[in-house]
C-alpha cells in the first residue's frame, strides 16, 4: 500500500506513510481549570483578524506607555510590533508581582549535590538581587542601554538573576550555553562586540564539581586577538567567598561578583523604559553548518508573545510550580523558564545538574518534593528515562496536570510512554513545534480544548498561520498526503527582528525562498521559511518529519527522517533511532539507519533484520535500510539532539567535522571503527 503512494509523490514533494495515531483527550479536570477552553480563540485569532488579535497579548502585560501602532511592516521583512510603546521587561517579570506577592518564591533553585539544600527564591529576594546586580552592571561594568553582554553560566539562580538585571537596564543579554567551551563562548563575544563577560567559576554536572572559569580565559584570549577586548570578567562564584576553581584571576580584569556587590548593598535601580522594538536579547542559533546566526529578539513583542503562550499553551496559573528541565542556555529555557512564568508570576524550577544523577529517579523525587505540576522536557530526555529507568515514575509520588515535549518530533511510541508512565495517564501533553529564530510556540494543542495525537504538534496556535509548499511553490492542502516546506504566512510578535549585524542573510534564510517581490512592504508576501518538513492532516494537525536538509531522496522519491525512525522505534527493544542518506549509484541516495538498544539487549544480525523489516512494513521498501548499525550510543549535540550530520559523513566516509562540540564525541571513533 506505501509503495502506491510513494508513486503519487512528485520530487518536488516528500512522500508521507504514516498511519493515523488514535486521539487522546484531556481529562474533565484539566478543563475546567484551564486557562483556555473557549474554542472561540480560534476565531479571534483568525487570519481575518490579524494582526490586531495580539492585542489580547499585550494586554497580559504592564506597559509604561501604551502602543498606538500594532504592526508596522514598512522595513519588511523587518517587523516592528506594538509601535509607539514602552516597556520593561524584568519591571513584568519582578516588580509588579510584589504588591500581592512578594512573599511567593520566584525560582526554586535545585543543586545537584544531594547535601545541598534548594533554594527558594521569593519575589521580594528576586527584586533585590536583580537591583543591587543591575547597579553593579551600570556602575562598576559601565554598562547602559543597548550595549551588549555575553554570559557564559551554568545553570544557577544567578543566571536568570543577570539576565534580569540587563533587561532592567535595557542592556542586550547574550547567553551562551554553559556547556559550550571558551572557543564557541569567543565566537559569540566576537560577533556581538562584548565587551564584558559574566560567567561563574564552577558547577555541578553528574557528581563533578566542573572548573567553569578556564573557558573565560580561553573566550578572551580568542577574542582580543580578533580585536575584541574584554574589559572586566564578573565572576559569579558557586560558593560565595570561596573560589571554587583552581584558575587564577587575571588582574584588573577578573572580579568576583559577591565581592563588588557588597557596594551595591540595597541599590535599586528604576527599570529604564525601552521601546517595544529594542533588542531584548540575542540567541545564537546552534549552526550545525556555518556560523552561529545571532537571533536578535525585541522586548515588547517577544515578551507579550512568550506571556500569552505561556498562559494558554503551557496553563501556567499564578499558583502553579513549573519545572521545565531544558538548559536556560537554549531559546525553551529563555521564553519558558525565564521571560513566560516569571512574566506571569509563577514559581519556576532551576535545576543545576543531570536529571539522571546520581539514579534514574533524581528528576522525579524533584518533582514530588516541590509539588511541581508542570513538567516540560525534551523527547531525548524522554527516550533516556525510557531507556534506563522506565520503571521510576512509578515510585514517586508527584502529579502533573500538564506535560510539554519541545525539540524534536516525538516518536509516537515514545509519546506513550511519557504519556502513561510520567504523566499517569492523567496529564495533558503538549507537544510544541517551534525554533530559537521564532522565540516561542509555533504548533501545539490548546491543551484544554484540543485533543493530542502522538507524534503531531498540533494545529497551529492562535495567531499563527501555517502553510506547506512544495519545491515549486505549490500549495500542499491539509489531508494531500504529502509533505514539503511548512511556511508561516503572517509575522507574529515573538519572531526576531533579524540576525545580528547581518540582515542580508536574515532575509535570504528565512524569507528569500518564498517571496516573489524583495520591494514588498505587504506582509502577505513574505512567508517565513521554517526549514522544516510537515505533512498536515486532515483535521489541520502538523506532523513535522524533520529538517529539510536531512530529507532522503531515494530514486526520486523525497522521505522523511522521523517517519523512518518512528518505524524502527516500534521494535520494542530499540532505544533511539536515527537514520541518514548514503550516496547510491542507481537510486541517488539510499537511508543508512543507526540504532542504539535499549540496556540489557546485545546487538545482533536478528535485531538488525527485525528493525529492517518493521521499516519495510510501515513504509514500503522503497525505505528499506541499506544497513542497520546497532551503535552503543547516537552522537548528540549538548542539547541532545541527534548530530545526523556526522552519521552521514561516517556512512558516506566523508569528513566529519569538528566534533568536540558534541556532548559525546568519543563515540564517533566508535562508530566509524565499526562502520568502517
Ligand atoms: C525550540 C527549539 C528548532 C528545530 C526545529 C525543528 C526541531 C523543535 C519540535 C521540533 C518536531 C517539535 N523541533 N521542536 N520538531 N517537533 N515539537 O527546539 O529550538 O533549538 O532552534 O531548534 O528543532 O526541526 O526547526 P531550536
Amino acid at each position: 500500500m506505501t509503495d502506491k503512494n510513494v508513486e503519487e509523490t512528485s520530487e518536488a514533494q516528500i512522500a508521507v506513510h504514516w498511519g493515523e495515531e488514535k486521539y487522546y483527550y484531556p481529562s474533565y479536570e484539566f478543563v475546567a481549570q484551564a486557562n483556555m477552553s473557549d474554542p472561540k480563540i480560534y476565531e479571534r485569532f483568525a487570519l481575518k483578524n490579524f494582526p490586531n488579535c495580539y492585542k489580547e497579548f499585550a494586554d497580559l502585560l504592564d506597559w509604561d506607555e501604551y502602543w498606538t501602532e500594532i504592526l508596522d511592516t514598512s522595513d519588511a521583512p523587518c517587523w516592528k510590533w506594538f509601535v509607539g510603546g514602552r516597556i520593561n521587561a524584568s519591571y513584568n517579570c519582578i516588580d509588579r508581582h510584589l504588591a500581592k506577592n512578594k512573599n511567593k518564591t520566584a525560582i526554586h533553585f535545585v543543586p545537584e549535590p544531594l547535601e545541598e539544600k534548594t533554594e527558594h527564591i521569593t519575589y521580594q529576594e528576586l527584586y533585590v538581587r536583580v537591583n543591587e546586580f543591575a547597579a553593579l552592571l551600570r556602575d562598576f561594568a559601565g554598562l547602559k542601554k543597548g550595549d551588549r553582554v555575553t554570559l557564559h553560566m551554568p545553570m544557577i539562580a544567578e543566571l536568570p538573576i543577570a539576565m534580569l538585571a540587563c533587561a532592567r537596564l535595557g542592556v542586550i543579554h547574550s547567553q551562551v550555553f554553559g556547556g559550550f567551551s571558551g572557543q564557541a563562548c569567543a565566537d559569540r563575544i566576537i560577533d556581538s562586540a562584548s565587551r564584558v563577560l559574566i560567567t561563574a567559576d564552577s558547577y555541578y554536572r553528574n557528581g563533578t564539581l566542573i572548573d567553569h572559569k578556564q573557558n573565560a580565559d580561553i573566550a578572551c584570549g580568542i577574542a582580543a586577538k580578533e580585536g575584541q577586548n574584554v574589559d572586566k570578567v564578573l565572576v559569579w562564584q558557586r560558593y560565595p567567598g570561596k573560589q571554587s576553581s583552581p584558575t587564577p584571576m587575571v588582574d584588573g580584569r577578573d572580579f568576583f561578583v559577591n565581592d563588588v556587590l557588597k557596594e551595591y548593598y540595597g541599590a535599586r535601580i528604576d527599570p529604564v523604559s525601552m521601546k517595544a522594538e529594542d533588542p531584548l536579547f540575542l540567541m545564537y542559533t546552534s549552526g550545525t553548518t556555518g556560523k552561529p546566526k545571532g537571533c536578535q529578539h525585541s522586548t515588547g513583542g517577544y515578551l507579550a508573545y512568550v506571556a500569552g503562550t505561556s498562559k494558554y499553551v503551557q496553563d501556567i496559573h499564578p499558583e502553579d510550580v513549573y519545572w521545565c528541565m531544558a538548559d536556560i542556555g537554549w531559546i525553551t529555557g529563555h521564553s519558558y523558564i525565564v521571560y513566560g512564568p516569571l512574566s506571569l508570576g509563577a514559581s519556576s524550577v532551576v535545576y543545576e545538574g543531570v536529571p539522571t544523577f546520581p539514579d534514574g529517579g533524581r528528576a522525579w523525587r524533584i518533582a514530588q518534593d516541590l509539588d511541581v505540576n508542570i513538567f516540560h522536557t525534551a523527547p531525548t530526555l524522554i527516550r533516556a528515562l525510557r531507556k534506563v529507568a522506565p520503571d521510576e515514575p512509578a515510585k514517586y509520588n508527584f502529579n502533573f496536570k500538564h506535560m510539554t515535549t519541545v525539540g524534536e518530533p516525538i516518536e509516537p511510541e515514545v509519546w506513550r510512554w511519557y504519556y502513561d508512565v510520567v504523566g499517569k495517564g492523567k496529564a495533558a501533553i503538549v507537544d510544541t513545534w517551534w525554533q530559537t529564530e521564532t522565540g516561542g510556540f509555533l504548533c501545539s494543542t490548546l491543551p484544554g480544548i484540543n485533543p493530542m495525537k502522538p507524534g503531531s504538534a498540533g494545529p497551529a496556535v492562535p495567531g499563527i498561520h501555517p502553510i506547506i509548499f512544495d519545491e515549486e511553490g505549490n500549495e500542499l492542502p491539509a489531508g494531500s498526503g504529502k509533505a514539503g516546506n511548512i511556511c508561516i504566512q503572517n509575522p507574529w510578535p515573538g519572531s526576531f527582528q533579524t540576525i545580528w549585524g547581518n540582515r542580508d542573510r536574515y532575509v535570504e534564510t528565512y524569507y528569500a525562498r518564498y517571496n516573489k517581490n524583495p520591494e514588498s512592504k505587504d506582509w502577505r508576501d513574505w512567508p517565513y521559511l521554517a526549514g522544516d518538513a510537515a505533512v498536515q492532516a486532515e483535521d489541520g494537525y502538523y506532523r513535522i518529519l524533520g529538517r529539510i536538509d536531512d530529507v532522503i531522496n531515494v530514486s526520486g522519491h523525497r522521505l522523511g527522517t522521523k517517519e523512518i525512525e518512528s518505524a524502527a522505534l516500534t521494535v520494542m527493544e530499540v532505544a533511539e533511532a536515527a537514520v541518514v542518506p548514503v550516496a547510491h549509484e542507481i537510486k541517488g541516495k539510499e537511508p543508512d539507519l543507526y540504532i542504539a538498544l535499549k540496556p540489557g539487549y546485545e546487538s545482533s544480525p536478528e535485531f538488525a533484520e527485525k528493525i529492517s523489516a518493521a521499516v519495510c512494513e510501515q513504509i514500503g521498501k522503497i525505505a528499506k535500510p541499506r544497513n542497520v548499525w546497532i551503535v552503543s550510543d547516537m552522537p548528540k549535540t549538548r542539547s541532545g539532539k541527534i548530530m545526523r550530520r556526522v552519521l552521514g559523513a561516517i556512512s558516506n566516509s566523508t569528513d566529519v567535522g569538528d566534533v568536540m562540540t558534541l556532548a559525546n564525541p568519543e563515540i564517533v571513533e566508535e562508530i566509524k571503527a565499526m562502520v568502517g
